[in-house]
């Protein structure tokens, strides 16, 4: 039924297949926020106000099979300096799945709007998935300078074991800090000895994030490893800061990404089209000319230099639209694949 409705408390476990909240639309059923710590458990068609918090302090551990469908988010300004507004903090096989997240207001120092983290070292948070969410117009309020204030859209951090952010957008931010900023930041604050491991960025668009930021920000070695960034387009901005992941970049695999050169040939580099300089980096391409070859904001033209400039040993079965790839002989650097409809 639509309306309104306070905080919503899910503690129970459910037997599989579990249930399955539905409302009447994304809209119109709004809610000041949910709290779901019970094994599976979905939910679709609604709007959440303030924060999700997957979470257990229970004996038995964390909730098992949460979903989220059509869910959007819109962050109420609390004020003070909120690290984050949506925590994913334990649990195991956790997606959402499309849903509008923004405007999400935020507070002063770091920000982090969607935090994916478990910092006790004891509950991992295991097998995330974040597919086709639109994430936009994160925002300061009061407006933050670069030295006190920076903003990471999604944080992935301690404890995280397999992970996946695929087919999303991010477009539209406003945060007025540059430094150390980014769409995405896979991090370490905690002491965890698995941090974020197993992850994957994938199929992704990424327009403004912050001003001088980057899409993809990362954090120290030895425990950030096995993470892979692939087939992801960059509009004037830079994918991913030469210097993520310091020491350990190679165990990063870079595929067929399509944006601004990145000014660095650290990371395990495979077909990715860069634009704005020339120069040797594996199998990539250099393309001299700054962001061409594109026939609206995220999609390809026919003369676009990312045309089967992908990798022909590893293409993705859609692009971010969910048009089949690829088309022609191989699959199209970034995220949008040519002719795919
Ligand atoms: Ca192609």
């Amino acid at each position: 039924m639509s309306g309104s409705y306070p905080l919503q408390t899910v503690t129970k476990n459910f037997t599989s297949p579990g249930v399955t909240v539905v409302g009447q639309s994304a809209s119109g059923v709004v809610i000041a926020d949910l709290e779901t710590f019970g094994d599976n458990a979905t939910y679709q068609n609604m709007t959440i106000n303030a924060g999700l918090v997957h979470n257990c302090t229970c004996p038995a551990g964390h909730p098992y099979n949460v979903a989220l469908y059509n869910v959007n988010f819109r962050a109420v300004n609390t004020g003070g300096n909120p690290y984050s507004t949506v925590q994913i903090q334990s649990g195991t096989n956790i997606s959402w799945n499309g849903g509008d997240f923004g405007p999400a207001p935020i507070g002063q120092g770091q920000a982090e709007p969607l935090e994916i983290a478990t910092y006790d070292g004891t509950d991992d948070v295991h097998n995330v998935v974040i597919n086709g969410l639109n994430f936009h117009d994160v925002y300061r309020t009061p407006s933050c300078d670069a030295a006190s204030c920076h903003t990471e859209v999604i944080r992935v951090d301690d404890g995280v074991v397999g992970w996946t952010i695929k087919n999303s957008t991010f477009q539209d931010m406003s945060p007025t800090e540059g430094v150390n900023s980014g769409c995405i930041f896979v991090g370490s604050r905690g002491t965890s000895a698995d941090r974020a491991t197993g992850g994957l960025i994938e199929n992704n668009f990424f327009g403004s994030c912050a001003v001088n930021g980057f899409a993809i920000n990362g954090g120290q070695c030895p425990q950030i490893q096995s993470n892979k960034v692939s087939y992801n387009t960059a509009r004037n901005i830079q994918l991913i800061t030469g210097g993520a992941w310091s020491g350990c970049q190679g165990s990063v695999s870079l595929v067929a990404n399509l944006g601004d050169w990145i000014n660095a040939c650290n990371f395990t580099d495979d077909h990715n089209v860069w634009f704005g300089s020339t120069g040797s980096c594996g199998s990539d391409k250099f393309v001299a000319g700054s962001d061409v070859g594109f026939s609206d904001e995220w999609h390809l033209a026919s003369n676009s230099p990312a045309i089967d400039a992908g990798s022909k040993s590893y293409c993705p079965a859609n692009d971010h639209d969910g048009g089949s790839r690829p088309v022609g002989p191989a699959c199209d650097s970034g995220a949008d694949e040519f002719g795919s409809g």
